[in-house]
């Protein structure tokens, strides 16, 4: 028997516990001993019933992803040995039993789990299908359409809709649970015939008199599954249950997911899993790093950030006070708050009752002096640095020692904001994506003094509220805003060269940006690019000028709210529709400027934007202030919506390959000037044969 699986006797009940940390995935040996400890409780008279339980408060977190894609087949004759007992096994689910986990759950007779444990089958956020039978087992204990939305959403379920939808035969709290689970056992022990999954197929009848349900379901996914296989094979996976004896709907799914697991897409998507979790380590700084445990934040500022970061504390369970200068800001902000939680409700994506909860972990405060008692404090205050040094200076008399002071800014200096304190040592940037309350980055960005420890401690504050961490040095725009820069500039000189708009937002939707970027900014309000550009042309008279959005903006097309910006809208209609007012001030533009249009390829101006920011990427590389290639992969997958099933800017360049990279950037510095002058790190990784993402 595996070491990662053991078996124990607890009466006449056998105990199967799975002990693979850190979260008992079914790498090499953990199937194959789950099996060897069915096959010996069966074999022992005196046991009567078996429990499957993981250690550590864990089920199993499903296959072994970092075994992926090596080709190395899984034997599956475990599954048989598990779901054929001659004994009852029980599932005794806490903490998670996801993907294979929960499919191991699955082959037991019966599946218990605790209050607070999650079930799901997230294969498809990897770019797969369950491989193990979710497809087929699934629709029969929980109904063909809940199949769909767990299979095909990937999203994971609190225990109690595991049991709603009789996916759990019941539920206990989470003290005492293996005892519980005993107690399940013995109270089953004798039950004949043994309830298997695969022979019950009541529940596929909703779907076998209504084959609309899943053209319903493709339909229904369409715009969020563009561009990818792994959503329709989910569909295509339940449908075979429906349709198909069962072994053959089990070949039907091996099927699919031999063809998935091997694809560019589900590559990406790995990728992107563990880069994410990459991001955590940090160079210098060791994993045992001692760290502030964030009981309790307070958010200076109650705008749109503030109040949005005040949503992520208190959704994330943290009591959170939010400051503002006067009673009437704070019942704005309050307000905000209230109202955005009351539009999820409508969504149905949390509750009333959740809303209160939430609601009651807010504390609006006008006093610092209300403040110095919280772990952590983030200011989230106008984006100027007169008006965030006051501030900090306040925090400085106010916190107690050892609190983080954070700054929510997106680009100014980390190192000027520390200086106003005495100790600048536990002052960090932790600058959060508009808005804070959904977008999942978060920049934590040190100074020259801040400690290893408040970096630690902000890298686990972030996986507190649920945001991936990365961390970065100061500079200008740090690295999410910096490297986004010249794709923002070479979008635009696109439109003075030749293209237009509709041309540059088409290539990028296409290639799987959900908006393009002149819509993007249409939605977000041209002005406020506008307001940037022009306090860089006051602060230096030689910066580069952008003529043509200027001219926009002076005309008062500041986009959706005016109804009018790059593209023309109609009342009550978000769809950009081409605009001659622009065209004719993009020719006007390019006449004066002397300017004789080229047309592009998409593939051009695909990486005429693409390479330019990844070329940006290289002089932050260069320079220290970002660590590895892939945290900025992490970076434009989380802040910038850019398509997880690339893997990641970076990720995608090096399918592309480096050297061929450098030599296109090369070839448009001689033709386009310095701003496409090649980063020295990229020619060095070029030169070496070397890739930006793989060790
Ligand atoms: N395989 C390998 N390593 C895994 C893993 C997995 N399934 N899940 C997590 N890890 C590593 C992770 O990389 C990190 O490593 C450490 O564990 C802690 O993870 C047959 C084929 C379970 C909810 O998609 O959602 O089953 O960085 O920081 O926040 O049909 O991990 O420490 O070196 O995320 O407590 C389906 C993926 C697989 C679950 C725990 N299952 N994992 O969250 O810890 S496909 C999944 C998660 C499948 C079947 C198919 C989360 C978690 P390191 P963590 P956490």
């Amino acid at each position: 028997m595996s070491e990662l699986v053991r078996f124990e006797k607890r009466g006449a009940i056998g105990v199967i516990t799975v002990d693979n940390p850190p979260v008992n995935a079914l790498s090499p040996g953990v199937p194959e001993g789950m099996a060897e400890c069915v096959a010996k409780g069966n074999a022992d008279p005196d046991v009567k019933a078996m429990v499957l339980i993981g250690q550590g408060g864990k089920f199993i977190a499903g296959a072994d992803i970092k075994q992926m894609g090596k080709g190395n087949t899984t034997p599956t004759e475990w599954r048989e040995t598990v779901e054929m007992s001659e004994k009852p096994v029980v599932a005794a689910i806490q903490g998670y039993a996801l993907g294979g986990g929960l499919e191991t759950a699955m082959l037991c007779n019966y599946r218990i789990a605790s209050e607070t444990a999650k079930i799901g089958q997230p294969e498809v956020a990897i770019g797969i299908i369950p491989g193990a039978g979710g497809t087929q087992r699934v629709p029969r204990l929980a109904g063909v359409q809940a199949a769909l939305d767990m299979i095909v959403g990937g999203e994971h379920y609190p225990s109690s809709a595991g049991k709603d939808l009789g996916i759990l035969d019941d539920i206990y709290s989470d003290d005492g649970f293996l005892d519980a689970a005993i107690a399940y056992a013995e109270k089953v022990a004798d039950v004949r015939p043994l309830p298997r999954v695969r022979d019950n197929d009541a529940k596929l009848a909703e779907a076998k008199d209504n084959p609309g349900i899943f053209d319903a379901m493709r339909k229904k996914i369409a715009r969020k599954a563009r561009n990818q296989r792994a959503p329709y094979a989910c569909i295509e996976g339940v449908e075979a249950a429906v349709n198909l004896p069962f072994d053959d709907g089990l070949a039907k799914e091996r099927e699919l997911f031999k063809e998935l697991v091997a694809a560019d897409e589900a590559k990406s998507l790995r990728y992107a899993f563990f880069t994410e979790r990459q991001a955590r380590n940090v160079p210098d700084i060791p994993k045992d790093t001692p760290i502030t445990k964030v009981a309790s934040v307070a958010v200076i500022g109650g705008g749109t950030m503030g109040s949005g970061i005040t949503m992520t504390c208190a959704d994330a369970g943290l009591p959170v006070r939010i400051l503002e200068m006067n009673e009437e800001a704070l019942t704005k902000a309050m307000d905000r708050i209230r109202s955005t939680y009351e539009v999820s409700v409508k969504r149905g994506s949390i509750t009333a009752e959740q809303v209160e909860e939430r609601m009651a972990r807010i504390t609006p405060v006008t006093s610092y002096s209300d403040l110095g008692d919280c772990d952590m404090v983030i200011e989230a205050v106008f984006e100027r640095m007169d008006v965030k040094i006051p501030v900090f200076k306040q925090l400085d008399q106010s916190m107690k020692q050892g609190a983080i002071l954070a700054t929510n800014s997106s680009a100014l200096d980390i190192d000027e904001i520390a200086a106003a304190t005495n100790r600048p040592e536990s002052v960090i940037g932790t600058h959060f994506f508009s808005p804070a309350n959904v977008m999942k980055l978060l920049e934590i960005v040190r100074g020259e003094k801040t400690s290893k420890e408040i970096v630690a401690s902000c890298q686990r504050f972030a996986q507190q509220i649920a945001k991936v961490g990365v961390v970065c040095g100061n500079c200008d725009g740090f690295l999410a805003n910096r490297s986004r820069v010249p794709f923002n500039l070479e979008m635009n000189l696109l439109i003075e060269d030749g293209a237009l708009p509709q041309d540059v937002d088409k290539v990028m939707y296409d290639f799987g940006y959900p908006m393009g970027p002149f819509a993007v900014a249409d939605l977000a309000g041209n002005d406020i690019g506008w307001e940037g550009r022009k306090r860089r042309y006051a602060a230096n008279p030689d910066a580069r000028k952008l003529p043509i959005p200027d001219t926009i903006c002076e005309m008062g097309r500041f986009g959706q709210k005016t109804r009018a910006g790059w593209f023309d809208y109609k009342e009550g209609d978000r769809t950009p529709y081409p605009s001659d007012v622009v065209e004719k001030i993009i020719s006007d533009y390019r006449e004066e400027a002397g300017i004789t249009p080229k047309s592009f390829t998409e593939e051009e101006i695909l990486r005429r934007i693409l390479f330019s920011s990844i070329n940006e990427i290289c002089k932050i590389l260069d320079e220290g202030i970002a660590y590895k290639a892939t945290d900025a992969d992490v970076m434009w997958l989380n802040g910038f919506g850019f398509p997880r099933y690339r893997g990641g800017v970076m990720f995608w360049a090096d399918q592309i390959g480096v050297k061929a990279v450098y030599d296109q950037i090369s070839a448009w510095y001689d033709e386009l000037g310095d701003r496409w002058a090649p980063s020295p790190y990229l020619k060095k990784l070029a030169e070496e044969g070397k890739s930006f993402t793989s060790d």
